[in-house]
């Protein structure tokens, strides 16, 4: 049996894991290929531990549903097609789109699962093969609040700015809208230790799993009204700064603006927290205390307080904490964010952001323009300028957008207002989807292209820590599929596109390297033989240099050196009215499945664990509306219905609902989402959402 060392193909833990072939494990479907065993692998963040995604992630390689041809739509059905055909034909569709409507009619829609070399590869194809400046990503959905809250205090943007070996040793770690516990199982690992200190603090509406983590000791778990958590964030601070916990010399010297941090929170006492939050003032005094008592504290958010309309201020309150505290850039303390996707970091680094060029350059500053248009081999003023960010690109779809090229995202699952995603999809007048699966999203396509899965290809990731890691090719593909950047290199042939179109993912990588170099997210120093050899690989990693797993023990990334601490205010914090027959529905993820589910609901052991959409809700508000353990509910609003088996629970808070969005059709709890985004990150509100809920009819359910 060979093994073949590789990461998981899912979350931006990126479990080390080993892939097994060869002949003594038992033949699988598609093709009669040889199947894949998973075998668990020694690494500092999951130390051998996977979940149970990870261990069944091989099941995907020769699942029955897999598309080995290309497809191509004719009336309502799919016919495969071959590749020259399929290529042919595309490549003379975006043409003529782009000629009759003007190059932005075309839009490019990524993902932050992409390997680093594919997404480097589609914002290049993007700019200077389509000539579009219509290309995002679903790291939008997924990052962008973090991500501009970041930049602006740090002046860079790295989910974790330490190792998350570093956690070990922690006193007291404050998780503010992160379920780790389903979400990255292994990871708690990192916390045991906080734990058994009696250090555990996690803010969430639900008592999660990881909620759950505080009940045993002196852990703590508070449980406020969703979306308040800026209100929370900004209590705290009141309390911290009134009460003297902060650290005076180093905010004095390595910060600015904390005199307007000061101004703005005077006005958020404990009682008055109390009442917009929900959570009890001596709660708030006991978590101000444990993060100021001495050292060894970290603050980590998630999408529970990003996913939201002030998700930027509430991410930038988190951090005002953290510098106030003094806890970034020094040994044994920090604020991180727990970045998610399998590339989520590399992702938002390399160019399929509308904004940005590779290296997490700006692409409206001339310098990076004309260093990227060098390596590219085009003129400058040939790369499009910013286009638009994702929500708002889906929402151009059918008007200003004619055409739409999809790699690896399913927004008719995963975009809020997903409805109207579907009815926009349906108005273009050419959909490419380039999937292993026919997800809800290829459904609707004009052509599926069938691409490589991650035991199929070689490229590079870079997990929630900003560590390059490689991902190994163990097993030749199916037949009938290509690799990403195969297609990218065909399509930009065809288009008579500048520029070399390597497919090898070694040399896309290497010239990733170069167009990075210098910028800030600067991988120049590295290579995938670099990587062969195991180093630690934390960016920036220019080159000559030996990465920097820790970022700012003597300088934070803005030009004088200090973090910036900017004065956050909300802008929603009228006391909820107490009778009402509106909930509060937040969404998110349950441990078994992965995002839209288009791949774990195709696996049998994690299909089987939860086969459908539960929603929870408090045993008294399902009484009070008539509604059992087990009943169909159906959950609305102006924008759509949901149907759902209720599950029963004292877990969540009587005015809040919970659904998991990784279920289609009926049960797409994005139908009830809005497409309404954080005005700094375009980050769109899917952790509150107000619905009216009731007990349905089982035949309704069926229909
Ligand atoms: N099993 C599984 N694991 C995954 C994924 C997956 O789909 N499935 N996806 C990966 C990806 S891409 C991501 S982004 C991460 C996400 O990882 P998490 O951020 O841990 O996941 P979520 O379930 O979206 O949200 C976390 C928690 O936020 C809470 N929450 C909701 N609203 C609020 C609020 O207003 N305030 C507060 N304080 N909390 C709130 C929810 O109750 C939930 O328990 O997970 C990664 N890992
Ligand atoms: N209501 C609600 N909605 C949410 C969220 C929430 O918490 N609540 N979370 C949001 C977040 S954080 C995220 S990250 C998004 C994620 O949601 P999506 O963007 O839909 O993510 P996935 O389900 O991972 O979709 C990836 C698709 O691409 C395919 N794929 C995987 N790898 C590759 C590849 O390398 N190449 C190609 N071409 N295809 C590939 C998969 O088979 C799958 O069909 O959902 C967002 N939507
Ligand atoms: S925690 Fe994430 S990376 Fe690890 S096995 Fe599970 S899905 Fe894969
Ligand atoms: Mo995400």
């Amino acid at each position: 049996m060979a093994t073949t060392a590789s990461h998981c193909p899912y979350c931006a833990l990126q479990c080390a894991m080993s892939l097994q072939t060869g002949a003594d494990l038992p033949e699988q479907q598609v093709d009669h290929r040889p199947p894949v065993g998973i075998g668990s692998r020694d690494f500092p963040t999951n130390r051998g531990g996977l979940c149970k995604k990870g261990w069944t992630s091989a099941e995907l390689i020769n699942s029955a549903g897999r598309v080995t041809t290309p497809l191509r739509r004719v009336g309502s059905e799919f016919v495969p097609v071959g590749w020259e055909q399929a290529l042919d034909d595309i490549a003379d569709r975006l043409r003529s789109i782009g000629e009759r409507h003007g190059k932005d009619a075309v839009g490019v829609f990524g993902g932050g699962g992409l390997t680093n070399e594919k997404a480097y590869q589609l914002g290049k194809f993007a700019r200077i093969a389509l000539g579009t400046s219509m290309i995002d990503y679903n790291g939008r959905f997924c990052m962008s609040s973090a991500a501009a809250a970041g930049n602006r205090a740090f002046g860079i943007d790295r989910g974790m700015p330490f190792p998350v070996s570093d956690l070990d040793g922690a006193q007291t770690i404050l998780l503010v809208g992160s379920n780790v516990a389903a979400t990255m199982p292994p990871f708690i690992g990192h916390l045991e230790g906080t734990r058994e200190r009696n250090g555990l603090i996690v803010v969430d509406p639900r008592r999660s799993e990881t909620a759950r983590l505080t009940d045993d000791g002196g852990g703590l778990h508070l449980q406020p009204v969703p979306g308040t958590d800026l209100v929370l964030l900004l209590g705290i601070t009141h309390i911290v700064l009134n009460e003297k916990l902060y650290d005076e010399h180093y905010v004095q010297t390595r910060t600015v603006g904390w005199e307007g941090v000061r101004r703005s929170v005077a006005q958020w006492w404990p009682q008055r927290v109390q009442e917009v939050t929900g959570a009890p003032t001596g709660q708030l005094r006991e978590v101000a205390h444990r993060l100021a008592g001495g050292r060894g504290t970290y603050i980590l958010t998630g999408r529970g307080i990003e996913q939201h309309v002030d998700g930027t201020d509430t991410v930038t309150a988190a951090i005002n904490l953290s510098l106030l505290l003094g806890l970034c850039g020094r040994p044994g303390s920090g604020y991180g964010t727990l970045t998610g996707q399998g590339n989520g970091q590399g992702g938002r680094e390399h160019g399929q952001k509308a904004d940005q060029l590779p290296g997490y350059r700006k692409i409206t500053d001339p310098q990076a323009r004309a260093q990227v248009a060098a390596v590219w081999g085009v003129d400058p003023d040939r790369l499009p300028g910013p286009g638009v960010p994702a929500t708002e690109l889906l929402g151009r779809l059918g008007e200003q957008i004619k055409a739409l090229l999809v790699h690896g995202s399913n927004v008719v699952i995963s975009a809020p207002d997903a409805g109207a995603v579907a009815r926009r999809l349906a108005q273009l007048d050419l959909l490419v989807v380039c999937d292993f699966f026919c997800s809800e999203t290829a459904a609707h396509a004009d052509y599926v292209l069938p691409v490589t899965q991650w035991a199929e290809e070689e490229g590079t990731m870079t997990n929630l820590e900003g560590r390059v890691l490689r991902r190994r090719r163990a097993i030749e593909p199916p037949q009938g599929v290509r690799s990403e950047l195969w297609i990218m290199a065909e399509l930009a042939q065809r288009l008579a596109a500048p520029g070399v179109w390597d497919t090898e993912a070694a040399a896309v990588f290497d010239e990733l390297a170069r167009a990075s170099a210098g910028g800030i997210a600067d991988y120049s120093g590295l290579s995938h033989e670099l990587l062969d050899t195991e180093v630690e690989a934390y960016w920036p990693y220019p080159s000559g240099s030996a990465g920097t797993p820790r970022l700012f023990a003597e300088r934070f990334a803005h030009p004088d050196g200090r973090a910036v601490m900017v004065p956050v205010r909300s802008r929603r914090h009228a006391p909820r009215p107490v009778a009402t027959d509106e909930l509060t529905l937040v969404t998110g993820r349950l441990l078994e499945h992965y995002q839209s589910g288009a791949q774990t609901r195709r696996v049998e052991e994690l299909r089987s664990a939860r086969p459908q959409a539960d929603l929870q809700i408090d045993p008294a508000t399902a009484q009070r509306l008539g509604i059992a353990e087990g009943d169909p509910g159906a959950i609305s609003n102006l924008r759509g219905e949901v149907f759902a088996r209720a599950e029963l629970s004292t877990g969540i808070r009587i005015d809040t609902v919970f659904l998991p969005f990784h279920f289609g059709g009926r049960q797409t709890a994005n139908a009830l989402t809005e497409a309404v985004v954080d005005p700094i990150s375009a980050m769109p509100e899917f952790k509150r959402t107000q619905v009216s809920v009731r007990r349905a009819d089982p035949v309704e359910v069926q229909g």
